[in-house]
């Protein structure tokens, strides 16, 4: 996921502060800014770092008893109900794909909105051991419309060494003509409260806003595929003493891959995938903990979703993974070009041949499937490629949390091995 913070390419690192990335006196103004609903809230504070640097790491509160969790629903402002969302059901699915193509996360400028296909969403929500009580919608009482969403799908994550029943919450979602009447915090609230209903007392989300604490802050990166057009809907810019045609040539990609025999992933794959990433995944202080069903779900190729590729023997040992998912943006107000197809780095894992080379085959393979523009955390090894394969930085930032969990130090994105969607 990524981005809560939609960002585009700074055509030149000079302008970064012309184009709204936070410097660290907006971070501290953002640190000291008061949050009536956080500092109620089980998580790192700003100033506990301050008053209490020494807490033990792991839960902040102890679980409760299951039986000692709130049974009703917490209360909406009286025009409003709450509904589970069906994923399952094709008029829900359209439902939920409504609220958050017309609403969900643009960049600072409003030029760009995430466009989260309905096979996207489909995806992201049904993962192994999903339960549609934790996709919570709020319903117009009398219209009956959607005017509110937020999500949670069952997880486990590593932090540090400790593997945590976790759940994963994502796209929360407030109608445009609803905003800033505190309902976000009565959506917070009830999920957690059905999250507790499971026996389940930790979160952990993404997001581009700053809020108590982040436990990283990750930056996106963009590598151009169609730079013509990334220029003339207003994502990048054209960088100075360069000319349209040789922005196009600096860009080009060979058309075939370089490493001979990568292939798409295939469903004989997963165990040897499944053993490449938990191997992988090691190195890193948070990281998911994937079961081949959860592997066979997350990277099994599906159009328009994710596209995995593997370089080693059919059904025998891989050696090699890269994978990206698919999430277009609209572009918001453009005569000319409504979507912006951006692939999103997923996980890679090289052994057989340098991980540049497997990246780049990812930007072969993305410019392939005709996308605009190959998007990357600074997280995992990712740094080792970024500028080498002509990525820029972007102008936002992504913060990762947990809820109900301590960590003494923050981490370094290159210490992420996780991937929101
Ligand atoms: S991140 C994606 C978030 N979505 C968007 O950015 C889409 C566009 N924006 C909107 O739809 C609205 O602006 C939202 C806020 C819904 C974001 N995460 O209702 P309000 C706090 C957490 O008046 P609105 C994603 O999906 C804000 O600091 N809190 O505001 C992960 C303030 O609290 P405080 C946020 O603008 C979500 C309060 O809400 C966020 O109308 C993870 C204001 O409420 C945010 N992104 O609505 C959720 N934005 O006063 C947490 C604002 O204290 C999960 N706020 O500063 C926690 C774990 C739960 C499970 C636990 C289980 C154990």
């Amino acid at each position: 996921k990524l981005m809560e913070a939609m960002t585009r390419t700074l055509a030149n690192a000079d302008m970064r502060g012309a184009r709204g990335v936070p410097s660290n006196k907006d971070l501290d103004a953002a640190a000291k800014a008061a949050h009536a609903f956080w500092e109620t809230q089980p998580v790192t504070q700003f100033s506990a770092e301050r008053s209490a640097p020494e807490l033990p790491e792991g839960a902040i509160q102890p679980p409760q008893k299951v039986e000692d969790v709130r049974q009703e629903p917490y209360k909406l402002p009286s025009a409003y109900e709450w509904c589970t969302c069906d994923v399952n059901d094709a008029q829900e699915i359209v439902e939920v794909y409504t609220l958050l193509t017309n609403n969900y996360v643009e960049d600072d400028d409003n030029m760009f909105r995430f466009d989260y296909s309905k096979e996207f969403l489909r995806w992201a929500l049904k993962l192994p051991g999903y339960t549609s009580q934790w996709h919570i919608g709020v319903r117009a009482k009398t219209s009956k419309k959607l005017v509110a969403f937020i999500s949670g799908v069952p997880a486990r994550i590593r932090v540090q060494s400790a593997v945590v029943r976790m759940a994963e919450i994502n796209f929360l979602c407030v109608h445009k003509k609803l905003r800033s009447k505190r309902l976000a915090p009565v959506l917070i609230r009830e999920i957690t409260r059905r999250v507790h209903l499971r026996d389940t007392w930790q979160a952990v989300y993404t997001a581009g806003v700053v809020l108590p604490k982040p436990l990283a802050t990750c930056r996106y990166w963009h590598r151009s595929l169609n730079p013509k057009k990334l220029i003339d809907v207003g994502f990048s810019r054209l960088a100075r003493n360069m000319t349209m045609a040789r922005t196009i040539k600096l860009y080009k990609l060979p058309e075939q891959p370089l490493s001979p025999g990568i292939r798409p992933m295939h469903p004989a794959d997963v165990p040897a995938v499944t053993a490449l990433v938990t191997t992988y995944l090691q190195q890193f202080a948070i990281a998911p903990v994937l079961s081949e069903e959860e592997i066979a779900h997350l990277l099994l190729p599906a159009a328009g979703v994710v596209s995995s590729y593997v370089i080693g023997g059919e059904g025998g040992r891989v050696s090699d993974l890269c994978s990206f998912y698919t999430l277009p943006s609209s572009i918001i107000g453009n005569p000319e070009h409504s979507t912006l197809k951006a692939a999103y780095s997923f996980y890679n894992v090289a052994t057989s041949v340098p991980l540049e080379q497997l990246m780049t085959d990812a930007l072969i393979l993305a410019k392939q499937d005709d996308f605009d523009v190959f998007n990357a955390l600074d997280i995992q090894h990712n740094e080792a490629f970024l500028k080498d394969l002509k990525f820029g930085p972007g102008d936002g930032f992504l913060h990762y949390y947990l809820y109900n969990w301590r960590l003494n130090k923050e981490l370094q994105p290159r210490q992420v091995g996780l991937v929101m969607l």
